[in-house]
């Protein structure tokens, strides 16, 4: 038995630390069923002091810590690798709610807390905490920041670096920063907490975070509409902005296959068309007191005058919400119920992305053809998840042409100045990619970072930097 772990079970108590493979097996291996690997012990400190000790004891072992909120991560980040020599360090037990400062507009949470007890409890209070994902009810607070995450209202409220005032860190050799400042204004030199914003724990351990809330905003319109092209999504938009304001807050695209999939694998979902069309759009508004039903129905009316819309949902009930939402929400967990899949979170300028989706497709379908494109995602920032299934029946064909079919992907973002991670990050998915499409001085600096920071490397090791 390693040294290390009589050590760790005499500081933090013996059901802190787990070392059985039973006990550890959910620990080790990602959401996508993609990464596996093994650990030394999976420690699971109850507060800031404990994670101090863990963090502080691993690197006086020379023990490398993987840090670990929901496991909801899609990059392969909150896993160890194979060794089975690291430590996975998960924040689950600290799940306070450490303060709610309804004049200031701030909530101050533990790293472990779950996204959707925020809402809910920026929701008892008639506030809104706006950041919303498919996984809310498992990714945390931690994990949320360490990916700087996105969503569904980015379009209105900001990724998550927007919403985070301050933090408390556990640095890579044990010392606490407490950087759990709720202010608004704060100029003294080096904005350090967007270090550690979407640093995807290469940099330390996020252990609690004050977060901005907004004021409630109970009353929602909410459409489906059905478009003939990508094309027509990138048009709407400015309409969007010019007829719904500052109440826009969704605006999601689904492609045909996408819809296929998510009618196919998910109970319940119901397609709300008396016909197929090519191209979806997901439109919220919403609002504190306004009458968000009116302008949506006047913005699907202008959009329609334009020739932009082919036919449209509105929800007319909290049920029919829900149900549309469905159809969005559902689809990763569709596609991964398909069988094999391979993803593509990227982000090109908004008004390069129909160009994108007319151009590569077919390329795509050159390459492998019967390939499905499962193309959804965030629209309205100009993030596409534009994933790839197997034609079906082939997976072989998919794993053996992936490589080619990923990197024309990702040249053609890059020829549009566009990103190969908009919002999941790099983990070990992307690093080697990161390594292509980054500069030398933009890769130079970040491992200018990583080296002043974690010296002796040990934090998250192999993950993000090439
Ligand atoms: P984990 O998966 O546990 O960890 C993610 C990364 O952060 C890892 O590198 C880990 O080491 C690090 N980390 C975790 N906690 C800490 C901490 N306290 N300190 C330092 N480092 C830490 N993402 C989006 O951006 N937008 C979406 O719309 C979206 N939808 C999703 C839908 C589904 C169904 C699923 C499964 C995932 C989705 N994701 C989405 C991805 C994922 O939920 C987010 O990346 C989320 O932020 C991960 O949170 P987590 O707590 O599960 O983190
Ligand atoms: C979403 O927007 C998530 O649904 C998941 O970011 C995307 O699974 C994916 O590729
Ligand atoms: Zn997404």
């Amino acid at each position: 038995m390693h040294s290390l772990l009589p050590t760790l079970r005499r500081t933090l108590g013996d059901d802190a630390v787990l070392t059985d493979a039973a006990d550890t097996a959910g620990y080790v291996t990602d959401w996508t069923g993609a990464f596996a690997g093994a650990a030394l012990a999976v420690v699971r400190p109850a507060d800031t002091a404990g994670v101090a000790d863990t963090v502080r004891l691993c690197a006086q072992a020379g023990v490398a810590v993987v840090p670990q909120g929901g496991n909801t991560g899609l990059v392969g980040g909150a896993v160890p690798d194979g060794s089975g020599g690291d430590v996975v360090l998960s924040l689950e037990r600290m799940r306070r709610v450490r303060g709610l400062d309804p004049v200031g507009d701030t909530i101050t949470v533990e790293a472990g807390v779950v996204l959707r007890a925020v809402q809910e409890r920026a929701e008892a209070a008639g506030r809104l905490f706006p950041l919303s994902l498919g996984s809310e009810g498992s990714c945390t607070v931690g994990g949320t920041v360490s990916t700087n995450a996105g969503g569904t209202a980015v379009l209105r409220y900001g990724m998550m670096r927007e919403l985070v005032l301050g933090l408390e860190v556990v640095l890579p050799d044990g010392r606490v920063w407490d950087g759990l400042r709720a202010l608004r204004k704060d100029n003294t030199g080096y904005d350090l907490k967007q270090l550690f914003i979407g640093a995807e724990g290469t940099l330390g351990i996020v252990t609690a975070a004050v977060l901005r809330l907004f004021p409630a905003t109970p009353r929602r319109a909410t459409a489906l509409v059905a478009l003939a092209s990508a094309d027509a999504a990138t048009e709407l938009l400015p309409l969007l902005r010019q007829e719904c304001g500052g109440t826009l807050t969704t605006w999601e695209l689904l492609g045909r296959q996408a819809m296929e999939l998510v009618l196919t694998h998910v109970p319940g979902a119901r397609d709300p068309f008396d016909s197929t069309h090519e191209w979806y759009g997901l439109v919220e508004l919403a609002a504190g007191s306004d009458d968000v039903g009116e302008r949506l129905e006047a913005a699907l009316h202008a959009a329609a005058a334009q020739g932009l819309l082919l036919d449209a949902v509105i929800a007319g009930n909290p049920a029919q919400r829900t149900s549309l939402w469905t159809l969005r929400e559902g689809l990763a967990e569709a596609q991964k119920l398909d069988g094999l899949s391979v993803k593509h979170d990227i982000t090109v300028p908004i008004s390069s992305l129909a160009g994108f989706v007319a151009e590569v497709g077919p390329r795509l379908r050159a390459l492998l053809p019967g390939l499905r494109l499962v193309t959804y995602g965030h629209v309205g920032d100009g993030n596409l998840h534009y994933n790839l299934s197997a034609p079906v029946g082939d997976e072989a064909a998919l794993r053996a042409a992936a490589g080619e079919l990923t990197g024309l992907i990702y040249d053609a973002v890059a020829e549009r100045g566009g990103s190969i991670s908009a919002e999941h990050g790099l983990g070990v998915l992307k690093r080697g990619a990161a390594a292509t499409y980054k500069s030398e001085v933009e890769l130079d600096l970040m491992r200018a970072v990583k080296r002043a920071l974690d010296p002796g490397a040990l934090m998250n090791p192999g993950k993000v930097l090439p």
